[in-house]
């Protein structure tokens, strides 16, 4: 089964207490307090992999748990920190905490805190006073982040690849990825959805081949429309129809009013559409086909391919690539992509504080970067904007909170105007 949902209980480690402890020296009956901090427990990171594909694993291991930290000992040693906890998750990955969104896995290799370690209590080293020489008491370490996780996975493919059931998607995706899909001569082959990844020239494309749509599908006919979830986030669709369908036309037709059933904005994704299966057909049928197709699809690009005798695979490929790339340069100009996913959310219980989040406006002056968030907004507010070292400071602290990656990610250079609050200023300080 294709798990494309799951629950888990996600618990950071517990801070190590502090100690409670006094020097012992020879001839000292007693040494000042010398316990020390406890070690911060272990987070709890997911990181995107595009070597995992499904969900299914969380289905037998659905806690995840940080290290707690060690307790502090004496002679001021601090307490070991609880190992941080690396979860593997697939490309495409949402997590939901209580039905809101913290964190979107889009990319290999991205890594989000999902839950924070508790920190270290403090020994009783700290606690020396002049009117308390000899203090017994540590603070005990602070619980881990701890709660339900819901995941969602959303394949991030380049192209989708829909059809009726034995139109040949999985076998396309076999001859021309390193995916090892089953193929064979009946309906619903594939019962979930299939990833590779083709070379193209000096390029790649991810490919997604789900299961195979009927009429009705989006009212639960077959395997239903369910696996389109994966449709959604592919820039392309590939739309495989057989070169011996008694109506070619008919059949697309269908397909495409269970995509625009499914979603208004499937039926408006660029689109590719290949006639398969055509290796022993004479050229006249396969125009014949073409022309049938044609009366429907307009001007869609529109390819005879093989898979077995490898015929036009070649073509549709870099057909597709073109159409990826244009939409992903779109989606970089476009503003509107910058609300979702663009929020970086750090977990703990000053969560509120730490989150923040990217705008872009249009002002008077042009562009403007806007970042809200409480934490970077204290800042700001005690930022000195007329000292060049004030400013910087708070430079760096966009920094270390991640806004500005995802500042750059969303489109801004170093000229680029960045308000915070009611401040202005260039994300990275310029020459007069
Ligand atoms: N002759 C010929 N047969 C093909 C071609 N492509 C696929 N087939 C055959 O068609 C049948 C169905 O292929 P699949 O790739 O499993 O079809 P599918 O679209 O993935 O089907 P579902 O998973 O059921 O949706 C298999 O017997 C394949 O061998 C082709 O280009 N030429
Ligand atoms: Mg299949």
């Amino acid at each position: 089964m294709f798990v494309d949902t799951a629950k888990v209980f996600v618990q950071a480690g517990r801070g190590g207490d502090g100690a409670v402890s006094f020097r012992h020296e020879i001839y000292i009956d007693m040494g000042g307090p010398d316990g020390g901090d406890g070690g911060k427990g272990g987070d709890v990171v997911f990181v995107a992999s595009e070597n995992v594909n499904t969900l299914l694993d969380f289905r037998y291991k659905p806690e995840l748990k940080g290290e707690p930290g060690s307790a502090g000992t004496k002679r001021d040693r601090h307490g070991k920190m609880g190992a941080t906890k690396y979860v593997k998750v697939p490309m495409g990955t949402i997590v939901r905490r209580d039905g809101e969104i913290i964190a979107d896995l889009t990319e290999d290799g991205q890594e989000v805190v999902v839950a924070k370690g508790g920190d270290g209590g403090f020994g009783n080293a700290h606690f020396k006073s002049s009117v308390r020489q000899a203090p017994r008491i540590a603070e005990k370490g602070e619980l881990g982040d701890t709660f339900e996780a819901e995941l969602e996975l959303k394949l991030l493919a380049d192209v989708g690849l829909v059809g009726f059931p034995n139109a040949g998607k999985s076998t396309f995706l076999s001859v021309v990825t390193n995916a090892q899909p089953e193929i064979a001569d009946y309906a619903f082959t594939t019962l979930s959805p299939n990833l590779g990844v083709a070379d193209v020239d000096d390029g790649s494309l991810l490919i997604a081949d789900i299961p195979g749509l009927i009429e009705g599908a989006s009212e639960g006919k077959g395997l239903g429309d369910a696996f389109l979830r994966h449709v959604e986030r592919t820039a392309v669709i590939l739309h495989l129809i057989d070169a011996y369908d008694n109506d070619v036309a008919k059949s697309y037709t269908i397909i495409r009013k269970e995509l625009e059933a499914y979603s208004t904005s499937l039926i408006t994704r660029p689109e590719v559409v290949a006639l398969t299966k055509t290796e022993g057909l004479d050229d006249d049928i396969i125009q014949m086909q073409m022309d049938l197709l044609k009366t429907v699809a307009g001007d869609t690009p529109m390819f005879a391919i093989s898979s077995p005798a490898h015929t036009g695979l070649k073509e549709v490929l870099r057909e597709l690539r073109r159409k990826v790339e244009a939409v992903r340069i779109a989606e970089k100009e476009e503003n509107k992509d910058i609300d979702e996913g663009m929020a970086v959310i750090t977990l703990n219980k000053d969560q509120e504080m730490l989150a923040w989040k990217i705008k872009k406006r249009q002002s008077g002056e042009g562009l403007v970067y806007e970042v809200r968030g409480h934490k970077i907004e204290k800042f700001a507010r005690r930022t000195d904007f007329e000292s060049h070292e004030g400013l910087n400071r708070l430079r760096d602290i966009m920094k270390k909170m991640g806004i500005t990656h995802a500042l750059n990610r969303a489109g801004a250079d170093g000229a680029s105007i960045i308000r915070i609050g009611l401040d202005e200023f260039p994300l990275v300080e310029q020459a007069d």
